[in-house]
């Protein structure tokens, strides 16, 4: 693994990036600290940290921390995972830039990871030998399917999203334990494989199916082969659904080792953690599924709202199960400039769990304004949509821009980070870059 330094703090929009102004960060840190400055929100301070005027600032919200001054991060490089961000190696956790999630259809590469134990055996050297797939508990006939076997069902692909239930855990205070995932905990690749209710019609499910339970050949940390590292499932409706797959490719190629080779589960619209990697079994169970991460404060949240920092008794949490409509701004990168003039064009991607996005806006003028971008039909259920819009910013100086989503039932994503829960799911809070016009 190797560090990389970040590139200057802006980026010229349009032009080559090597001509960054590397400078600009070290004027800024030179003369305001990111402490001082949070205690001194006035215009002449944000200016003066920024290097810009802010034509919008009589709308910026109070304490609210311009995007250009929060907290930088650093590259790091995993292998096979180009420009990810590392959050852990032990297990791997690594997350991608938002500007890197611009394609329709996320590279295996780019796409993150999130482990809960160790990649097992077999899986780097791309050794599929011996793989079978085991389906028992409330099943007729149970099955124990090789992967030609399991070739033999009718094969299907999809573009399908997949987010960790954590992403955007770094934005809530107090701050919950668990990977610091900031924006990138989410992908959108191409699958194939067959239905998981092909092969539960094929096994029989018995009237006393309610839930799905998933277990892994991953290992579990401690090294002790009798433990699992995470096994989790869903309602036997969500496991019905025609989207959610058994899957061995992943854009036409198998699967990579660190996203679950030779087959996983993808349970799409749901917390990530209900798409099992390196499958080897589907219990079938007559109750909710009681496998690791399903009960205590595991992928759920309050059933009511809660202010931060409250202490939740366990029997008041619910399981996560849809995750809600948010959206990503994927070009220009985060501290990009523009020549005055000239307009600004943005792209991004935007989903919605189990319903699909409806509409997308943007404001420059840190939501006072919204305007309306172009948005793309998903190329099937469950795979995010392409917007893209054209801005003209009016007169020099700093600004941000921020997106919106509104999904097909109404929803909007927040400004503000959302309810506050002991382990920082759902964090679907609008992103934002910021922009200076030059
Ligand atoms: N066997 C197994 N499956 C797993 C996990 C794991 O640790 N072990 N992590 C889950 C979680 S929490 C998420 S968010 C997704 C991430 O999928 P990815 O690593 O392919 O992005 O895998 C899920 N499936
Ligand atoms: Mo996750």
């Amino acid at each position: 693994m190797k560090k990389q330094r970040e590139r200057g703090l802006w980026e010229v929009y349009g032009e080559d990036p090597e001509k960054a102004d590397a400078d600009l960060w070290g004027r800024i840190s030179d003369r305001v600290s990111r402490r001082g400055f949070l205690k001194n929100t006035g215009l002449s301070a944000m200016v003066l940290a920024l290097g810009a005027h802010i034509p919008f600032f009589r709308n910026l919200p109070s304490g609210f921390i311009p995007e250009a001054l929060a907290e930088g991060g650093e590259e790091f490089v995993l292998e096979g995972k180009n420009g990810l961000r590392i959050l852990n190696d032990r297990p791997v956790n690594a997350e991608t830039p938002a500007h890197l999630l611009d394609d329709p259809i996320t590279p295996a590469e780019r796409h993150f990871v999130r482990n809960n134990g160790l990649v097992p055996p077999g899986a780097e050297t791309k050794d599929a030998s011996g793989w079978n797939l085991t389906v028992d508990g409330e099943v007729h006939k149970p099955l124990q399917l090789t992967l030609e076997q399991l070739k033999k069902f009718p094969q299907v692909t999809y573009a399908l999203q997949i987010e960790c239930g954590g992403n955007g855990r770094a934005g809530y205070y107090p701050p919950a334990k668990g990977n610091q995932w900031t924006l990138g905990a989410v992908g959108c690749s191409r699958y194939t494989g067959v239905r998981m209710a092909d092969v539960l019609k094929e096994a029989g499910l018995k009237d006393s199916a309610v839930y799905t339970g998933y277990y892994g050949r991953d290992l579990h940390l401690s090294g002790d082969p009798q433990r699992v590292p995470i096994s989790r499932g869903t309602p036997i409706a969500k496991a019905l659904e025609e989207h959610t797959l058994i899957v061995w490719e992943m854009n036409g190629e198998p699967l990579p080792a660190l996203n679950g080779f030779p087959v996983r589960v993808v349970t799409p619209g749901w917390p990530g953690s209900t798409s099992a990697k390196w499958l080897r079994r589907i219990f079938v169970r007559n109750k909710i599924h009681d496998g690791p991460k399903m009960g205590g404060y595991a992928y759920r949240v309050p059933k009511y709202p809660v202010a931060p920092g409250t202490k939740v008794p366990e029997e008041d949490m619910k399981i996560i199960e849809s995750m809600p409509v948010k959206s990503l701004i994927t070009f220009p990168k985060t501290r990009s400039q523009i020549k005055l003039g000239l307009p600004l064009k943005l792209r991004g991607q935007a989903w919605a769990g189990d319903r699909s996005v409806k509409a997308m806006h943007l404001s420059f003028d840190f939501g006072v304004t919204w305007q309306k971008a172009k948005l793309k039909d998903p190329v099937n259920p469950y795979a995010w949509q392409q917007w893209e819009a054209t801005l003209d910013l009016p007169f020099r100086g700093y600004y941000e821009i921020w997106a919106r989503a509104t999904d097909s039932a109404g929803d909007m994503q927040p400004m503000v980070v959302p309810g506050w829960n002991p382990k920082g799911y759902l964090n679907n809070a609008m992103h934002r870059i910021a922009v200076t016009v030059v």
